[in-house]
Order: C-alpha cells, then sequence, then structure tokens
C-alpha cells in the first residue's frame, strides 16, 4: 500500500543541530518537505512553554492525556474512569466515590471523547468533558486545576460511545448507546430474552445531560430509540443550533454484526434531534417518568474537597412514537461513523466507513424536506427524510474508510482515511479534494484546535493514528499509538512531528493555552481546606482511637512527617491516616506510604488533605515514607508505626 520512510536517526539528532542544516534537503518523497524547516517549527526552547494544550483521550487507560502542542510534548494525565497509583485517586478515602455506579465500585473505564465546553461556540477553557463507553458515564474535568469534578453515570445505556458533545452554550453534553439491548416497553429495563429477538426487542437511548452554571450535570431526558448502533454525535450551531446529529449503523437490526448481516444496506442513518424541543416537551412534563438508578459522584468542595455520591431514582424518557418532531432520520452511505457539523453549522458531514463518497447534507435543505413531509418511510415513529433532498453534495475519492472530520475556519474540511492512511483536504462549499497528505498509519480521529467549533484555529492538526508499527523504537508486541503534527496554514498540508500518545486516543480537543492558564490554582490555600479532618498546624496532629477505628491526624512539611512514630495500633484496627501536606509552595507534594499496606500512595499536593486507610494483619513495626523527593531531606522523610496484637 506504502513504503515506510525511515528517518528516524534524523530525529534522534539534537534539534539544534537540525536547525544548523537548513539547506537540507532532506525528503525523498516530499512527505517532511525541509526537516529543518519542520523541526524549527515544532520547537519549543528549554524554559519555552507551548501554544496549545492538547487533550487526548485516554482510550482504554480510562484517563486523558494532556500534551503541549507543538511540540508534542506529553505533560500530564489527568486520572478521570481509572484508579491512578500515581497520586491515589480512587485509592484514598477522599476520591473512592468517584467510582460509585449502580454496578457497583468500577475504577476502570474506557474513555473516547473529550470535549472542552463552550460558550458562544467557542472553547472557553472552563472544563472537559469525557465519556465512559464500557459502563456508561460522563466526567467533568475543572481546568482550573485539572482533576475530575463530577462523573454522572448514564442509565438505560448499554454503551455509552456517542458522547460527551456539548451545544454551543455548554446547555448541555449528550450521549448515546453504542449496543442496544432487549429493553422492556414501559420502564426500559434489561430483559432477559433470546438474542435472536433483536428486531422485536432491542433499543437504544439518546441522552441529554443539562450543565448548569457550576457545571453540575443531570439527566434532562432521555429519547427512546430503534436498536441501531448509535456510533457519534456532534452538535449543531449556527443555523443548526438546538439540533444534535447522531450516526448509527446496524439498521438492519442485526444480531451479530458480522459484514454479511449489519452492513447490508446501502444506507443507514443519521438521527437529527431537535433537542431545543425536546427540552421543551421534557418542561412541559411530556414524556414518562420511569425508575433509571444513577449515581452522580463529584467533589464536594463545600465539604474540603471530598468526593460523594448521590443516587438518583428516575429519569424522565421521551417516545418519538408520541411526541411530533423529535427526531428524523437522514439516511447515510455506508455504516457511518463520524458525524461533524462545519463552523458556519450549515453542513453536516458524515464519515461512511464502507462508503466512496463523503456525503454532506444541507441543515437548510434538511429543514425544507421537513416542513415539505419529505419523507421516504419512518421507523419506530421516526420520519426519514428522502436522501437527494437533503444532500449539500458528496466528496468524491475521499480516500478509502473515511471516518473523522474537522474543520479549519476558512472554508475546508479534514477527514481522516483509515484504510488509506491519509488525511484528505477538501473544499466545503464545492465538496472537492484539493490535497492529502500520508500519515503513519491508518487514523482514526484527527484535531483542529477548536476544530469542532464556531472559531477554529487553523494552525496544526493532529493525526490520531490507531497503529504505530516501525515509527519508534521498538518496545516489545505492546507499543504506545502514534500521533502526527500537520502544518495547515499554507495550501498544501505539511507534517511536521511524530510524537507517541499513551492509551488509545481517539478524539482530541485542543485550546490556546492563555484560555486556560489565567484560572489556574498553584496550591490550595490551606486557610480555606475545609476537610473534617484536615490539620492545619503540627501542635494539633494527634491519634484518636473510637472502638477499633484509629484516626491519625497527620501533617507533612520538608522534611518530617509529624507524628513519626505511632504506637497503639492493634491489628484488626482500621487505621485512617490524614495527611495534611503544610507546604504552601507550587510543586512540593510529599507522598505518603507504608510498608505492608496493600492499598496505595498518596501524593499530597501543597495544602490538601488526603486519607489512606490500612487495616493492619500483622504484629510488628513498619516503616512509612515521602514517596516524592521534596528535599535534601527527603530520604530523612519517614516513621514508624507499631502494630501489637488484637
Ligand atoms: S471512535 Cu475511536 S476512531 Cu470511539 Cu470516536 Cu472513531
Ligand atoms: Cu516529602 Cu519527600
Amino acid at each position: 500500500m506504502k513504503t515506510t520512510t525511515t528517518k528516524h536517526w534524523l530525529w534522534s539528532l539534537p534539534v539544534v543541530a537540525l536547525l544548523g542544516l537548513l539547506s537540507y534537503g532532506c525528503s525523498s518523497n516530499g512527505e517532511l518537505g525541509s526537516s529543518a524547516e519542520a523541526a524549527q517549527q515544532v520547537y519549543v526552547a528549554p524554559g519555552e512553554h507551548d501554544e496549545f494544550y492538547g487533550f487526548f483521550s485516554g482510550g482504554y487507560n480510562g484517563q486523558l492525556g494532556v500534551y503541549g502542542l507543538p511540540s508534542g510534548r506529553h505533560l500530564f494525565t489527568i486520572p478521570v474512569f481509572s484508579q491512578a497509583a500515581v497520586n491515589g485517586y480512587g485509592y484514598s478515602e477522599e476520591t473512592k466515590a468517584m467510582f460509585q455506579t449502580t454496578d457497583g465500585f468500577v475504577p476502570w473505564g474506557d474513555a473516547h471523547h473529550p470535549e472542552l465546553s463552550q460558550t458562544n461556540g467557542e472553547t472557553d477553557g472552563r472544563w472537559v468533558f469525557i465519556n465512559e463507553n464500557n459502563t456508561p458515564r460522563i466526567a467533568r474535568i475543572g481546568l482550573d486545576d485539572f482533576k475530575t469534578q463530577e462523573i454522572i453515570e448514564i442509565p438505560n445505556s448499554a454503551g455509552n460511545h456517542a458522547s460527551s458533545f456539548v451545544t454551543p452554550n455548554t446547555e448541555y453534553v449528550s450521549a448515546a448507546t453504542r449496543f442496544s439491548i432487549p429493553m422492556d416497553e414501559e420502564d426500559l429495563s434489561n430483559m432477559d430474552v433470546s438474542i435472536d429477538t433483536y428486531k422485536e426487542n432491542f433499543k437504544g437511548t439518546i441522552s441529554f445531560i443539562k450543565v448548569n452554571e457550576e457545571g453540575k450535570m443531570n439527566i434532562d431526558f432521555q429519547i427512546m430509540m430503534p436498536g441501531f448502533n448509535y456510533d457519534l454525535s456532534h452538535a449543531g450551531k449556527g443555523p443548526s443550533d438546538g439540533w444534535s446529529f447522531f450516526t448509527s449503523y446496524n439498521s438492519e437490526q442485526a444480531n451479530t454484526l458480522l459484514e454479511i448481516n449489519a452492513s447490508k444496506n446501502d444506507k443507514d442513518f443519521i438521527a437529527a434531534i431537535n433537542w431545543e424541543k425536546a427540552a421543551e416537551y421534557a418542561r412541559e412534563g411530556e414524556g414518562k417518568v420511569i425508575p433509571g438508578k444513577h449515581y452522580r459522584n463529584y467533589i464536594d468542595h463545600e465539604e474540603g474537597g471530598i468526593a460523594k455520591s448521590e443516587l438518583i431514582e428516575e429519569v424522565r424518557v421521551l417516545d418519538p412514537r408520541e411526541l411530533e418532531g423529535l427526531v428524523y432520520f437522514l439516511p447515510t452511505p455506508k455504516s457511518p461513523h463520524g458525524v461533524d457539523v462545519d463552523p458556519t453549522g450549515q453542513y453536516i458531514v458524515a464519515g461512511g466507513k464502507l462508503s466512496t463518497v463523503i456525503p454532506v447534507h444541507s441543515f437548510a435543505k434538511m429543514e425544507e424536506a421537513i416542513a415539505n413531509e419529505n419523507f421516504e418511510g419512518e421507523v419506530m415513529g421516526i420520519p426519514v427524510l428522502n436522501y437527494d433532498s437533503i444532500l449539500h453534495g458528496e466528496v468524491q475519492n475521499p480516500g478509502l474508510g473515511p471516518l473523522h472530520t474537522e474543520f479549519d475556519g476558512n472554508g475546508y474540511a479534514y477527514t481522516t482515511a483509515f484504510i488509506s492512511s491519509e488525511i484528505v483536504k477538501w473544499d466545503i462549499e464545492k465538496t472537492e479534494v484539493v490535497d492529502r497528505i500520508d500519515v503513519y498509519y491508518s487514523p482514526g480521529h484527527l484535531m483542529i484546535p477548536g476544530g469542532d467549533s464556531q472559531n477554529p484555529d487553523g494552525k496544526y492538526l493532529v493525526a490520531l493514528n490507531k497503529i504505530t508499527k516501525d515509527r519508534y523504537l521498538p518496545t516489545g508486541p505492546e507499543m504506545f499509538h502514534s500521533a502526527q503534527l500537520i502544518d495547515i496554514s499554507g495550501d498544501k498540508m505539511k507534517l511536521l512531528l511524530d510524537f507517541p500518545t499513551e492509551g488509545e486516543p481517539h478524539y482530541a480537543q485542543g485550546i490556546t493555552a492563555d484560555k486556560v492558564i489565567k484560572e489556574q490554582k498553584r496550591y490550595y490555600d490551606l486557610s480555606e481546606n475545609g476537610h473534617p479532618r484536615a490539620t492545619t498546624s503540627e501542635k494539633q496532629t494527634r491519634v484518636e482511637r473510637d472502638g477499633n477505628e484509629v484516626h491519625v491526624y497527620m501533617t507533612t512539611i520538608r522534611s518530617h512527617f509529624t507524628p513519626d512514630n505511632i504506637e497503639g495500633i492493634k491489628v484488626g484496627d482500621e487505621v485512617y491516616f490524614h495527611v495534611t501536606n503544610l507546604e504552601q509552595d507550587w510543586d512540593v507534594p510529599h507522598g505518603f506510604a507504608i510498608k505492608g499496606a496493600n492499598n496505595a500512595e498518596l501524593l499530597i499536593m501543597p495544602g490538601e488533605t488526603l486519607t489512606l486507610k490500612w487495616e493492619p494483619k500483622k504484629v510488628g513495626v513498619f516503616p512509612f515514607y515521602c514517596t516524592d523527593f521534596c528535599s535534601a531531606l527527603h530520604q530523612e522523610m519517614s516513621g514508624y508505626i507499631r502494630v501489637s496484637p488484637a
């Protein structure tokens, strides 16, 4: 299909040396243009900062990766859906509640789509949302401290893939079920029926989660949908604000997704949802309220930053068979995957992964077709519009396996072609390909900062490639994924940089750094530490016993723990170490780990209190120590706990 260019050796040279090679025409196939030029474009000098933050989903690592762009440096990993040994997230008593679900404690997740909050259709730097596909959930991360603030479970869903896309003023974040399951007509409960009754019994749901001013999420309503697989989504904007678009495949409703069953139909559908109308129906009390147990877990800032779980019992469901004007199906070839709305809000682009063209629907034509009732049929009460009547155009020769599209704000769209491993640039008005570039290999999503908003920053594009193979030094059978940074500021796309990414990044978001950093916290103010078990001076440190429950109130400051010799603990006790870091300097955390505690460590930020629970099983004296090299006397930062017989 294509040959691999081996330029590893060039990239292993110091960049400074590369800059000296300005005249070096390194490219045998024109892929790099000039390496020296490329190096200059991505080079961020020591001590300098990147222009953009990139937020890359961690896929099956359940976290959110933070990268600097254009350098491609991996700056941080924000723990979201998976426990993080690095700082005790999900292990500490303060954060365990974040993993509460109706399936119990679920400390792992599969995170696909981060989405920045928006105001007036533009990224605003307040929050990032991200979905969890396996145990249906959506998380909200605050960009003031880069910590997960809230995780809400989505009931009546069997895999929350088409999520977490926001409406232009973050009124809603949406979710849709990837897998349909048999659902009871009355209460949408999962049914014990033969799997081959798919056509009769299986259904899906699309959910709209309301986001308030503080970011708090609650499920406003769900819409009952036919038993397709709902894949991706994007909200309308500008003229199409008030609508959201969801791809679906398996309109055959086959119970095995073998190609012959589930990819038979020439066209599947994009579901166009009038969420403004749906919200109105919900406000008027339409639909019905059914049992729909789900947890909302959140960091309670009023209560010292301790995570709480709230069980919500019910949810409102709207049925398109009863409520007119809620949903329309736009026929779309062929097993569409991504769906993207251009910055003007006029065009809806689908990635028909088995299609030979990229279909572009016109929102204006869609409205017209609805007004004229230009319907071809219906599925579960949902009118199917006529394909030709809503089509803006079809992009011919878009590469094989088109998946996802982003926009540069200058009238161009960029689509990944998974099978032919390329990015294809095309003119939105003319639906004509104008440029293409090879990527290595098999891109899934791509990202342009703001590229799915009303105001993209069309300078760089990142290809998020699924297959890495020979791009880096080999690391055995398993390796990181491969992202590539492409310059899209000119007529021709130029490949600038390869950089590895952890997990399986699906989607990503980018934002200029200055929109984010002005609000950021550097440390937690000790005088505002509202943790009920905080110890804000060494004088208050103590050990308290209440039956077999022991609470150790500890402090850390360079370079000692107080207290550092603890006696009176017995086998069978439940010991809680409440450790407050008294430091008030940026970037001076202390760690806390106990030999023999089968838990984790804590990494306590300046001004913060975290709690580790230990149930000692053996008699003896056990050292504990600070895990983070905090000062010249870090190795001395340790202590002993004596455990006596019960
Ligand atoms: S999906 Cu991964 S390449 Cu989960 Cu957004 Cu398309
Ligand atoms: Cu504190 Cu090392």
